[in-house]
């Protein structure tokens, strides 16, 4: 029998009931995936879909987890609640960044509105592109309603993640070539809210036409992404952003893209798992003795690698 603490089931139910304590050992478990992930999956599969996924990306740096204190105040004084995922293993909310003067996340750390966890990569297959998307739907299980995903842009699966949200804010700063680089990153595609943070800063107009003329030579559809300038540390434009995230999400509803961009969001999930899961079956079989003669015959040239891959599905499947 499962001890309390290991239980998905029994972490969940204790998470509901807003045990902080149970909430952390059950993201953990998520992160590790295998089988506690499927059957918190099972378990939680038809609580969701109320929460509002919100993902945020850009340069370390950039300011994004000052942003996402700031839109936490905002949040809060609207008395809502938010939950703050860091997929940024190279700034995690954990330990002194929580605590320090940094980033001014310490206010909301004994808020029981607010709930900020990191998500560090994993060094196995699934990795942080099937945890994420199960980390959203605990929360959203858990009746969180606001669902923030912090992530850097840079790397494939990253800008995956924070593209994955409903509504997908990208974070540039002012400086020659900004906007280029995110474009270069394939931000400007997945972004629906552009954030011009640091605009405290010299050359925020220019960056603010850079980003309007990529724009026009994309093309768009009913929704043109608006530009909003921030200064975080000044608790300057998070308002305004916030209350921009509500316009998109009225759009999305109104216009029938919400379901639309969910149903293609749990697709892509699906040929996620299924290509994960086939991978691994191949790995495994890859590693057992009975492909050791078909590698050596391989190795010999009595058998031709496609010949070789046949059999070795075979194997794999049986
Ligand atoms: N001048 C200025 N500095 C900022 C602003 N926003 C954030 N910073 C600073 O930029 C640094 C990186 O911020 P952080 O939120 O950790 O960026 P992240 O890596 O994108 O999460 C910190 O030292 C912040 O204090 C801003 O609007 N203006
Ligand atoms: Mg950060």
């Amino acid at each position: 029998m499962n001890r309390p603490s290991t239980d998905p089931v029994a972490l969940f139910e204790a998470a509901r009931e807003g045990k902080r304590l149970a909430l952390a050992r059950l993201m953990s478990l998520v992160e590790r995936g295998g089988d506690a992930a499927r059957v918190l999956g099972a378990h939680t599969y038809s609580q969701i879909g109320a929460a509002y996924t919100v993902g945020m990306t850009g340069a370390p740096g950039s300011g994004k987890s000052s942003l996402a204190a700031e839109l936490a105040s905002v949040v809060r004084s609207e008395q809502q609640r938010l939950a703050i995922l860091a997929v940024d293993p190279s700034s995690p909310y954990t330990g002194g960044a929580i605590l320090g003067d940094r980033v001014r996340m310490q206010d909301h750390v004994t808020d029981d509105g607010i709930y900020i966890r990191s998500m560090a990569t994993r060094g196995h297959l699934g990795g942080l592109s099937l945890a994420a998307p199960q980390a959203i739907r605990v929360l959203d299980a858990l009746s969180w309603p606001w669902i923030l995903v912090e992530t850097v842009g840079v790397g494939q699966v990253e800008v995956e993640i924070a593209g994955a949200a409903d509504t997908t804010i990208v974070v540039v700063n002012p400086g020659w070539g900004d906007a280029v680089q995110a474009n270069k990153a394939g931000l400007m595609e997945i972004a629906d809210i552009f954030v011009i943070n640091k605009s405290d800063r010299k050359g925020a107009d220019d960056t603010r036409r850079d980003i309007q003329q990529m724009l026009e030579l994309s093309s768009l559809g009913d929704w043109e992404p608006p530009i909003v300038m921030t200064v975080a540390t000044d608790h300057i434009g998070a308002d305004e952003l916030w209350q921009t995230v509500g316009e998109h999400r009225s759009y999305l509803q109104e216009s029938g893209e919400l379901q639309v961009r969910r149903n293609l969001r749990v697709q892509a999930e699906l040929t996620e798992i299924v290509t994960q899961s086939l991978e691994q079956r191949v790995i495994n079989t890859m590693e057992s003795p009975e492909t050791a003669e078909l590698k050596e015959k391989l190795a010999r040239g009595e058998i031709d690698p496609y010949a070789a891959a046949a059999r070795l599905i075979e194997l794999s499947n049986g």
